[in-house]
């Protein structure tokens, strides 16, 4: 609940008024606008909308895998296996920040159950590794790092462990939720915490080395888990298959779906279901706001492997990547596997940096502030002016009646472009569900795509074009659009 609070000065007397507002965030920003319109739940959370303008982080897998050339290892590795010879968290945050790249998750504790930090809860953990002779905290380090070089910092803590003797009888939910307290409460702000849906099957169990299976949907109680989140670092979203603040877009591939809410219902999902990606589209008339994470690696494994080396993808790939993701009303949580050495490997940085030149050269300049906007929506109340101008707590809204609305924007002399954002204001909801986009080029109008979902950022490539106008129609929508910006970009050539 927000509290603003409204001070008239009479005189020498300070009259306080209290205005209770039930509702998120957006409200206020609709009071900031002056063109309040209701908005549509379900609605996002402060910490939600936080995270959504994050848009592109780095996932680090490094941990006992990186040493054993594995990608899930089998729990019964030795510690001493874990000994990067030339350690630097500083160069991963440089690089990473060097990027765009506005956050890092690490893999504090992978299915195999080494823990990067010395976790007073068990002994499979760097504190008897050979690296600092037992005396470093991976964790820690990283922390200053982040803070370094302005990035926030997360943890993916694996549900599953398979080197835990405890793993699959009650007790070891202790175990977890102590190496969970441990984490959160140690490391200053953690913006995101990563729990994966792989959970149960054969390992080590301290020895047993059988099978342990768990019910997926009760074995970890995870409302009372989310508790622990929610008191030791309030602002973090939780991250698994079916949220609660983020949902797994559904494939490893980087890719959104076409059709992106941000919707869902939430109770037709649980953490590891099997059949998860028929949710990729989320659903329009979802009950809760779980909006989809796009988690890929930049080479086809999530550790590092040698061989992998000449495997990274290209920057075409990765260009792909972000506008079906980022592009897509979602966030892309780009993985790059740490080396042996401890080190970002050459290749991996390289490919970094190219795609942040392209980033950067693309989205530097809107050529559409250059027109002059028209809607069919003309009142003055109606502010065209937030259209574009870059910020998105603002939006433009139709008149009643006027839904299914259209915007035009003209150029005196023609621009070229290659690339289309729109954003919706998801404060108040995620309510288009269909739009037009055509260009006006030697004086024809052409069409270029009827698109589906908007959400908080939609993307859409064209053939570069010298364009007179563009116009973007909405045809279906959940009430009135409330649109936040319109974009247009010129990509540099790709070689
Ligand atoms: C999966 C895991 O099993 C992989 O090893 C990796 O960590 C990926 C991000 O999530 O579910």
């Amino acid at each position: 609940m927000n509290t603003l609070i409204v001070k008239f000065k009479i005189a020498k007397t300070t009259i306080k008024i209290f205005l209770i507002v039930f509702a998120s965030q957006s409200v206020l920003s609709c009071v900031y606008n002056k063109n309040i319109i209701p908005p549509i739940n379900p609605v996002p959370t402060k910490r939600q909308l936080d995270w959504q303008q994050m848009e592109y982080y780095a996932f680090i897998h490094f941990n006992m895998n990186t040493f054993t050339n594995k990608e899930w290892g089998y729990g019964d590795e030795s510690p001493s296996t874990f000994n990067p010879s030339e350690l630097d968290t500083d160069q991963w945050a440089k690089i990473i920040h060097e990027s765009g790249m506005k956050g890092i998750i690490i893999t504090a504790k992978h299915h195999d159950g080494f823990s990067l930090w010395p976790s007073l809860y068990t002994e499979h953990s760097v504190k008897n590794s050979p690296w600092k002779n037992g005396k470093g905290d991976l964790i820690r380090d990283l922390m200053k790092s982040c803070k370094k070089y302005n990035l926030k910092l997360g943890v993916y803590l694996s549900p599953w462990d398979r080197n835990h003797p405890d793993y699959g009888k009650p007790e070891y939910l202790n175990y977890f939720r102590n190496q969970l307290s441990e984490l959160l409460s140690n490391y200053g702000e953690i913006f995101e915490v990563w729990f994966d849906g792989a959970n149960g099957g054969d390992g080590y169990y301290g020895g047993t080395n059988e099978i342990r299976h768990v019910d997926k949907k009760v074995y970890y109680q995870w409302e009372d888990t989310y508790k622990i989140v929610r008191n030791l670092q309030p602002n973090a979203v939780i991250f698994s298959d079916s949220g609660p603040d983020i949902r797994w877009v559904g494939n490893e591939k980087g890719y959104a779906n076409e059709t992106s809410w941000s919707n869902l219902y939430r109770d037709s999902v649980y953490t590891g279901m099997l059949d998860y990606n028929r949710f990729s589209a989320g659903q329009e008339f979802g009950t809760h706001w779980i909006p989809t994470e796009t988690d890929v690696s930049i080479r086809p494994g999530w550790y590092y492997h040698s061989d992998q080396d000449s495997k990274v993808k290209s920057l075409d790939k990765l260009v792909d990547i972000y506008f079906n993701s980022v592009g897509l009303n979602s966030a892309l949580l780009l993985n790059i596997p740490v080396d042996k050495r401890g080190l970002i490997h050459e290749n991996d940085s390289l490919r970094l940096s190219e795609l942040a030149k392209f980033l950067k050269s693309t989205f530097s300049k809107n050529l559409a502030l250059k027109g002059k906007i028209s809607t069919s929506s003309n009142n003055v109340k109606n502010y065209k002016k937030h259209i574009n101008d870059n910020d998105t707590n603002t939006y433009w809204s139709s008149e009643n009646g006027d839904d299914k609305c259209k915007i035009e924007i003209n150029f005196n002399k023609p621009i070229n472009a290659n690339v289309l954002k729109i954003s919706e204001h998801i404060a108040l909801g995620q309510r288009i569900k269909s739009f037009h986009f055509e260009i006006k080029s030697e004086n024809q109008w052409k069409s270029i795509k009827t698109g589906t979902t908007i959400g908080n950022k939609r993307l859409i490539r064209f053939t570069s074009n010298d364009i007179d106008a563009i116009r973007i129609t909405i045809l279906e929508t959940k009430g009135k659009p409330a649109i936040s910006e319109i974009g247009l970009y010129k990509t540099p050539t790709l070689n």
